[in-house]
């Protein structure tokens, strides 16, 4: 595959062809250059004698591969990335004068790496977690990291409290367990002990927390930034991903089982989708609020706890990232990729967001230990496309040769270079906010309002989205031991919605809160997935499909999945050719044994009949659970039977076709883009 990637299109990947090694037809050699002879016998005093030390070859593999592992990150450990670019529709100079921001004709590289937040490197996808969304921008000027989750809002609002919920969400200290999941004491002692956490908590047992895919999902900046034009004025910005193929999630018993069935579910589902060209797309939105408005919001811009409602501040798009090659290394580029919401381009500034400021220590200070040392940025997936010239030296993995005398500022032996410039030459220039106050350990009076948000979320909700979200909280919150953490938890989110508590509080068997409730009425239709886009493409089909199917038909209805960009896997009683009539033949790529309905968006039973008792068992099974997840069926021919078995003809979702093909394509078709029936009655 990697020969076929469009390698050398733009100057990042012509920066990293040059790193690229190929062994493949290569004599053998240590990492010297020396070519050796052998490479299955260490060298011994004799056939069945001890290992010489002079066996310089086997210390050398046996000392690389023994210090092959390096710290996984301390979050986001477990992560997945690709190459990509960035183009600008409209040239944003009115609001900043960041290069990549103001020429429409640049295409400028990217690589974004989406992660879980929780898990070890080794864990599962499908968990219940924020997925991190980081997106390194190899601009003109420098490179530009834009390091943002899924979700908008943060579980605290202090940098300083950030190891305090991390130890919290982490499997517990003594045993280790659980991985991967916050459906824990420790976890939720901190919710309800650190009551700012509400309106991230919400979303977290959303179905924004379980996504269907990393193309399928918004990126969020968080913090409140700011941009600054050539004029030097400055605007609040929030930063907004949205992709291309609206958001959309699994749902938590699909999750669950994937996390045993294909743990690498979106790995899989990335690397797919870019080696079939089907390339990720999602566009780049600002949220804009002048300077002299800072005060006059419901809340304070400051709180990273907070959303800019949609509907009060407009997202306004401005450029689109595609997502076109897969990584050549996982090691080299997902593993070693280094990013820090402090890589910024002139144009782009903080605010005092307490959360960004303490997460503009963190990033460097973390990459120190994970990755070695201070020469980070040599890596040459961490390289900018500009060069870089500064006095700093040595230190571990150094490979920048610096010629000269002079590493040090002033000087007079080189001019006194390298040296700083202007703004106007691209020099980046802090910009000037007027700040005074007492030195003071404090949270301010405008970060106390936990709820209202949190109740604006839950009112935003769908039924059913209202539904899992109960569901999520009735499972968390089950697991957990201690039935004060239980009641105090259950009493917190009665602040959000009294309804909700109790219901949680029934089924988990604390005491129902007495009072609670909320004031806010308000909501915000563009937080519910009900109100995104909704599309075919690139959704995952399973044609079950035996000897003697309807040869023609069958074909016909296959083409029209592949026309509607649709993925599809032919499952038969055994992989290989399977033959229909008029002499057509399908080639079957699974088997019960390898697909499991959890790993498809949709099911056609194109044939079910002639087959093995054990077949027909297998297929009700996968076509019950497909319904249980109210995703679309369909049926042709000898598949009916499967279907009426399962009672499920005339059940919402569920698409019978007799004779006309091209009918039956389009409503099943149609049916895959609404995704799932939520209405379908589960009995
Ligand atoms: Fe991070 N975060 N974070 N974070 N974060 C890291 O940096 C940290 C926060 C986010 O794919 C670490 O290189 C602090 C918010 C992403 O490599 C570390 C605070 C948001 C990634 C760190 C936060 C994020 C990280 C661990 C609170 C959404 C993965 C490894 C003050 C806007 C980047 C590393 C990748 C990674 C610290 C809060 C996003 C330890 C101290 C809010 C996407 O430096």
């Amino acid at each position: 595959m990697t020969d076929k990637r469009n390698q050398g299109q733009n100057k990042k990947q012509k920066q990293l062809d040059v790193f690229k090694v190929n062994d493949k037809g290569k004599a053998l050699t240590t990492n010297q250059g020396l070519k050796m002879s052998e490479d299955e016998f260490s060298l011994k005093a004799g056939e069945r004698g001890p290992t010489l030390m002079e066996d310089f070859h086997f210390r050398e593999k046996v000392t690389h591969f023994d210090h092959e592992r390096i710290p996984e990150r301390v979050v986001h450990a477990r992560g997945f990335a690709a190459h990509g670019e960035f183009e600008l529709y409209e040239d944003m100079s009115q609001y900043t004068r960041a290069k990549f921001l103001q020429d429409t004709s640049t295409k400028t590289p990217v690589f974004v790496r989406f992660s879980t937040v929780n898990g070890a490197r080794g864990s599962a996808d499908t968990v219940r977690d924020a997925r991190g969304f980081a997106t390194k921008f190899y601009t003109e000027e420098g490179n530009y990291d834009l390091v943002a989750n899924n979700i908008p809002v943060f579980f605290i609002q202090d940098g300083i409290k950030f190891p305090d919920v991390v130890h919290a969400f982490k499997p517990e200290p003594d045993n280790d367990i659980p991985q991967a999941s916050t459906a824990h004491d420790t976890f939720w002692d901190f919710v309800a002990n650190n009551q700012e956490s509400a309106h991230m908590i919400m979303w977290i047992m959303s179905d924004r927390a379980i996504p269907r895919s990393f193309r399928m999902m918004e990126g969020f900046g968080v913090h409140t930034f700011r941009l600054i034009n050539e004029e030097g004025q400055a605007h609040f910005v929030k930063f907004h991903w949205k992709p291309k193929l609206g958001v959309h999630s699994l749902v938590w018993d699909e999750a669950h089982k994937l996390a045993g069935i294909d743990p690498d579910f979106h790995r899989n589902d990335l690397w797919n989708a870019i080696e079939n060209g089907q390339y990720p797309e999602f566009e780049l939105g600002f949220q804009i609020i002048k300077e002299e408005d800072e005060f006059n919001m419901e809340f304070d811009i400051l709180d990273a706890t907070k959303i800019w409602p949609e509907e009060v501040v407009p997202v306004k798009i401005i450029g689109k990232m595609t997502l076109n090659r897969n990584v050549d290394n996982f090691f080299s580029e997902t593993e070693q990729v280094a990013f820090h919401p402090g890589h910024v381009v002139p144009g782009i500034d903080f605010t005092n967001d307490p959360l960004l400021q303490g997460r503009l220590f963190s990033y460097i200070d973390t990459q120190l230990i994970r990755l070695g040392g201070p020469n980070f940025h040599e890596i040459p997936i961490n390289r900018p496309v500009v060069p870089f010239h500064n006095n700093q030296r040595d230190g571990y993995h150094r490979q920048t040769i610096n010629v000269g005398k002079v590493n040090y500022h002033r000087n007079s032996l080189a001019g006194n270079t390298p040296a700083p410039v202007s703004p106007a030459e691209g020099g980046y220039e802090h910009y000037q906010e007027k700040v005074e106050g007492r030195k003071i350990r404090a949270r301010s009076e405008s970060f106390t309002d936990h709820f209202s948000q949190a109740t604006l979320f839950w009112n935003s909700m769908s039924p059913a989205e209202k539904k899992h979200i109960t569901d999520a909280f009735s499972f968390e919150l089950g697991k957990v031991k201690s039935k004060s953490v239980k009641q105090q938890s259950v009493d917190m989110f009665a602040n959000v919605d009294l309804d909700l508590a109790r219901t949680i509080a029934k089924r988990i068997g604390v005491n129902p809160p007495k009072s609670g409730g909320s004031n806010v009425t308000a909501s915000s239709p563009a937080l519910s997935q009900q109100n995104t886009i909704f599309k075919p493409d690139t959704r995952r089909v399973a044609v079950i499909l035996s000897n003697g199917f309807h040869g023609p038909d069958v074909k016909f209805v296959l083409e029209q999945l592949e026309d509607a960009n649709l993925f599809v896997d032919i499952i038969s009683e055994h992989q290989g050719n399977v033959s229909g009539t008029n002499g057509v033949i399908i080639e079957a790529n699974q088997t019960f044994q390898t697909a499991k309905s959890v790993q498809y968006d949709a099911v056609y039973i194109a044939n079910a009949s002639q087959t093995n008792r054990e077949f027909n068992k297998d297929a009700v099974y996968f076509i019950d659970e497909a319904f249980r997840h109210y995703k679309p069926i369909a049926a042709t021919h000898g598949g009916i039977p499967a279907l009426t078995i399962n009672k499920l003809d005339g059940k919402q979702g569920v698409i019978i076709g007799k004779d006309n093909m091209r009918k039956f394509s389009d409503e099943f078709i149609n049916a895959i883009a609404l995704h799932r029936f939520w209405d379908r009655k589960i009995v």
